[in-house]
């Protein structure tokens, strides 16, 4: 799927941690609906205790993504990318490097990558990231291993690189809006979305929210 930075406006990385006893698939499909631009799926646990069904579920999640013409990315996991025809997959700092992702995946893969300086996000880029995720911009209970950034850091970010970045770390309706001016071309959201009792209507308002500031 060709990518534009448009689909990076309400990005849903899923936690089954949020969902207690909901199907992830369901989540996820509520969340299309509600209007997210594409998803990722994030199995922090599954990806060390059963690769098996984390590749399943990818399968599944790319099928249902697909349906609705929405990019799907999958976190960490090059192998599991490639096998369950994944659009690309997101890298942490301590994960595979981008340019071997793009040498396995492909030049059409998206590939993304987290950065919590500028100097990471200026390496990101020449090393062909399409986009950077930039985080944690606020604080957030979702990733312990992780640096508060704030907003101001975030703008030095995007400012120094000419790839979208996509704002991550405790992003809900409340804050927002404070991300007006701050360069990103989205947000991406795990908790405020997994974890509402009406993950369709939350994205929905989310998704509005984010049409207004970027
Ligand atoms: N990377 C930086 S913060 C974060 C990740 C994966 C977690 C964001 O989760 P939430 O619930 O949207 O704060
Ligand atoms: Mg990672």
């Amino acid at each position: 799927m060709r990518f534009c930075r448009e689909h990076l406006t309400l990005y849903a990385v899923t936690d089954r941690a949020c969902l207690g006893a909901r199907p992830l698939t369901d989540a996820v499909e509520a969340s299309i609906r509600g209007g997210v631009t594409m998803v990722q799926l994030r199995e922090k646990s599954l990806e060390v205790t059963d690769r098996g069904l984390f590749l399943s579920e990818a399968e599944e999640l790319a099928r249902i993504c697909h349906k609705h013409g929405v990019p799907f990315i999958v976190n960490d996991d090059v192998k599991v990318a490639f096998e369950s025809r994944a659009d690309g997959v997101h890298l942490g700092q301590d994960d595979t490097d981008a340019k071997e992702a793009r040498r396995i995946l492909g030049n059409d893969a998206i590939i993304g990558v987290t950065a919590r300086s500028v100097d990471e996000a200026v390496a990101a880029e020449a090393a062909g990231a399409d986009y950077i995720g930039v985080g944690a911009v606020f604080g957030t209970a979702t990733k312990m291993n992780t640096r508060h950034i704030g907003v101001d850091g975030l703008r030095a970010i995007t400012s120094a690189v000419r790839v979208p970045a996509v704002a991550i770390g405790g992003v809900n309706l409340s804050n927002i809006n404070e991300l007006s001016g701050s360069g990103a071309s989205g947000v991406a959201v795990v908790s405020a979305i997994f974890g509402a009792s009406d993950i369709e209507s939350e994205c929905r308002e989310l998704r509005r929210a984010a049409g207004g500031i970027l």
